[in-house]
């Protein structure tokens, strides 16, 4: 049998979108897998460590024939294998560890968040970037501020995830499906993140039509501890499954143009009376990235709880705008 005018990878007229993810540690590697899995194009590890994003990208493809998704990944140290992604995904830095406030990690992951951003922008002047490294309020900005990106190119996990965990802890109250339950959560990436449970449905129910006031507290308590509930079990780290679903539904957004509302920690320009903050809003998030902010009329309540959010996000760019130059 002979092969006809056949070129390994001409992918010259439909080219795939290619999606860098820089941290090969537990949420890169998750986030790495599920966008394979989920053939949101080829992929490519970086990380410091070396071995480590090759052999978990060479595992990952190793994998693709049982679970049938066509990506290629691949891992390295070098950014040039990054150059002309369409979106890349930072997770580099350092973890929680148990007692650790994320904030206690600020100083570590300035320095790493700056230097990975320089090297993305060099290689990929056009793409896009979404930050899950923590504190994340503060490495979103030091991402923004080192790459010079519109808040259109450059955004924040965290609303996407901590929602999530009010989903799963709603259902698991009422014993529903998860697929029925939505919920909202606003704010910083902290303990001052604002659960939303009058934007909160169950099958299109409103959320205090369902539950009392007291369960709701529970749950939008356990919700803003959520992160650490982990870190306490895990004890050698923090959570990394939910994390890594959470930026690949964003990535997903993205890559596939498919205009969702998700909350993300976004660069807001006078919505919600915040201005030159990320702050955790619902954003529409399509091909453009970041594509709008949806500003919903909160009451009383509601205001204050984000304004108190506000605060803990103002002191941490303090902390970073203190480190000056970002560590370069
Ligand atoms: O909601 C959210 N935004 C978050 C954030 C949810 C979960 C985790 N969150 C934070 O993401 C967490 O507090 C950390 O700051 C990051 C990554 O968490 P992960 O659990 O993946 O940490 P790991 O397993 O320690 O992986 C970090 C990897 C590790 O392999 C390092 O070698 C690598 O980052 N690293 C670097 N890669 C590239 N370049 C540089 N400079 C570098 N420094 C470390």
């Amino acid at each position: 049998m002979r092969w006809s005018g056949i070129v390994h990878h001409d992918n010259a007229y439909f080219p795939r979108k290619k999606l860098t993810v820089v941290g090969s540690g537990n949420v890169g590697a998750t986030a790495a897998f599920l966008a394979a899995y989920k053939e949101l194009g080829d992929i490519v590890l970086l990380d410091v460590v070396e071995g480590v994003p090759q052999g978990k990208a060479l595992d990952m493809y190793e994998a693709s024939p049982i679970l049938g998704y066509n990506a290629n990944v691949i891992g390295t140290q070098d950014y040039a294998d990054t150059a002309n992604s369409d979106l890349v995904i930072i997770t580099a830095g350092i973890a929680r560890k148990p007692g650790m406030s994320r904030d206690d990690l600020l100083a570590i992951n300035v320095k790493i968040v700056a230097e990975v951003t320089a090297n993305i922008v060099e290689h990929s002047p056009q793409c896009i970037i979404i930050v899950v490294t923590n504190p994340l309020d503060a490495m979103v900005y030091t991402a923004k501020q080192v790459s010079g990106f519109s808040r259109k190119r450059i955004m924040g996990m965290a609303g996407v995830l901590d929602s999530s965990r009010m989903r799963t802890f709603i259902a698991q109250k009422l014993d529903v499906s998860i697929s029925d339950v939505s919920a909202l959560v606003l704010g910083g990436h902290g303990d001052t993140m604002v659960p939303l449970p009058r934007y909160s449905t169950v099958g299109g129910i409103p959320l205090p039509d369902m539950l009392s006031q007291e369960e709701i507290d529970e749950i939008s308590q356990r919700t803003a501890q959520g992160g650490a509930e982990i870190v306490q079990l895990l004890k050698t780290g923090s959570a990394f499954y939910a994390p890594g679903a959470a930026v690949v539904e964003m990535a997903e957004a993205i890559l596939k143009d498919k205009n969702r509302i998700l909350p993300c920690a976004a660069w807001l320009e006078g919505e919600y009376g915040i201005n030159n903050y990320f702050m955790g809003v619902p954003c529409k998030l399509g091909g453009g990235g970041m594509e709008g902010v949806i500003e919903l009329d909160l009451n009383k309540a509601e205001k204050a709880a984000m304004q108190l959010s506000l605060k803990s996000v103002k002191a941490l760019k303090e902390q970073v705008d203190a480190l000056g130059g970002f560590g370069q």
